[in-house]
């Protein structure tokens, strides 16, 4: 494989996800010849990726993908020995935090061992000198905030598996930094989104369930807790810190945030509006609803006033909440010179032209006799 542009030589896990796919467009675009991990899955997994795909029978490919998995120490000792990364970006994880309570043994394997195995092949290899790792922590760590807004020292208190995973998976890598001098550093990132987010988190479920709404393609959009605050920022904004990050003289761990909160009601809203739609919310806790008030367009919606569009399931309450995270990004600020770019609001444009785009193909093909099979999940 060629190392033609900068020389250098990443490795991502989780190349196939938002960030995956977003880190590797950068590093790409930076001359790196870039290597991802990917799971074997019954059906194809790359759409995010198929657009940098690169042919491995051209000449000089900068992209390569590797069959793997973070549960299978082996693999990722021989693909770490084959690849001699100077930069490993460990992103791969059963990241859905509500998902984790269902599935917790297996989120504290892939996402908690699996970072040790990363560090371990580094180290077992010789590579403490050589190989540099980001680890994917997370504002989940926060969890029952202690501190707001939350910061590097903020005390952490993870309120599911999978923040429980994740914290072992941070001071894991705190630790190989201070016992065998790895450059190891945790980014902890605050939400981000984009239109490649995955269709179940909050964000996207919302954009794409208005989205089709407004197309007569679903009738409701189910949602969990709406008073829920977050702290949102732009996935192309954060991959950023993640180089970033790995390019210093000495690793550190830094908070990614954006510094401003939003409510899940108010991500409703903006969607809403987005779409010409004036939604207005009553009711409470279980019973309440967003009901439509006013209409921009009538001809670009197929809802009209009064209609109910969204509801609360409470299937999509989690066992144990995490009710705000507002983060602090000012150590990424003034040491790094990192300042996030694209704001909520717009991200959430972003995000609605683009389902908004989805569900009139969709539609376009149901009126046309196809039937277009449309899923909501959490
Ligand atoms: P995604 O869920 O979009 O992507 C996760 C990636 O991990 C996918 O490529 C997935 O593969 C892969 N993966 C899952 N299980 C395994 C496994 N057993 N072995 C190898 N790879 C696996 O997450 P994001 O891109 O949003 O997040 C990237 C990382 O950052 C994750 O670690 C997440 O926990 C963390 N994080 C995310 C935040 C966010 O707001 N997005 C905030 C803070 C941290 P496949 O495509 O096959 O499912
Ligand atoms: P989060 O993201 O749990 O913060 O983890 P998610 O978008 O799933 O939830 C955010 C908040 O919205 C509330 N919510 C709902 N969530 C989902 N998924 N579906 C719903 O219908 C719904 N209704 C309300 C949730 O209860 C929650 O409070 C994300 C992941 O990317 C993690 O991997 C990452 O570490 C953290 O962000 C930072």
């Amino acid at each position: 494989m060629s190392v033609d542009g900068n020389g250098k030589v990443a490795l991502i896990t989780g190349i196939t996800g938002q960030d995956g796919s977003y880190l590797a467009e950068l590093l790409l675009a930076k001359g790196y010849a870039v290597h991802g991990i990917k799971r074997r899955a019954s059906s194809f997994n790359t759409q995010r990726i198929d657009h940098i795909y690169q042919d491995p029978h051209a000449p000089a490919p900068r992209l390569k993908l590797h069959y793997g998995d973070l549960a299978d120490t082996s693999n990722l000792t021989r693909l770490i020995q084959e690849i001699q990364p100077d930069e490993v970006y460990n992103l791969g994880a059963q990241s859905h935090v509500a998902v984790s309570f269902e599935a917790p043994e297996y989120t504290a394997d892939v996402d908690g061992l699996g970072a040790l195995r990363l560090l371990e092949a580094i180290r077992f290899l010789g590579l403490e000198r050589k190989t540099r790792l980001y680890q994917a922590s997370t504002s989940e760590l926060y969890g029952l905030v202690q501190e707001t807004p939350q910061r590097e020292t903020t005390p952490f208190h993870p309120r599911s598996p999978y923040g429980v995973a994740k914290l072992y998976a941070y001071w894991i890598t705190v630790n190989y930094r201070e016992a065998y001098g790895l450059y190891a550093c945790n980014g902890i990132l605050f939400n981000h989104e984009s239109p490649r987010r995955g269709e179940t988190f909050v964000t996207r479920k919302i954009t794409r369930g208005l989205a089709n709404i407004s197309q007569g393609l679903e009738p409701c959009l189910y949602m969990g807790n709406l008073d829920s605050l977050r702290d949102w920022g732009h996935a192309r904004d954060y991959v950023r810190m993640q180089w970033m990050m790995l390019q210093q003289d000495m690793a550190e761990d830094f908070v990614i945030a954006t510094g401003v909160q939003h409510s899940v009601r108010d991500f409703v809203r903006w969607s809403a509006a987005e779409l010409g739609i004036t939604l207005e919310f009553s009711g409470s806790g279980i019973d309440e609803v967003g009901t439509v008030a006013a209409i921009a367009d009538p001809q670009a919606v197929t809802v009209r006033p009064g209609d109910v569009i969204v509801r609360v399931d409470p299937r999509y309450f989690r066992p144990a909440e995490v009710d705000t995270l507002l983060g602090d990004p000012t150590k990424a600020r003034e040491r790094l010179g990192w300042v996030p770019e694209i704001t909520a609001q717009e991200m959430c444009a972003e995000m609605v032209a683009h389902d908004l785009a989805a569900a009139r193909r969709h539609a376009l093909l149901r009126r046309h006799g196809y039937d277009i099979a449309v899923v909501q999940e959490n």
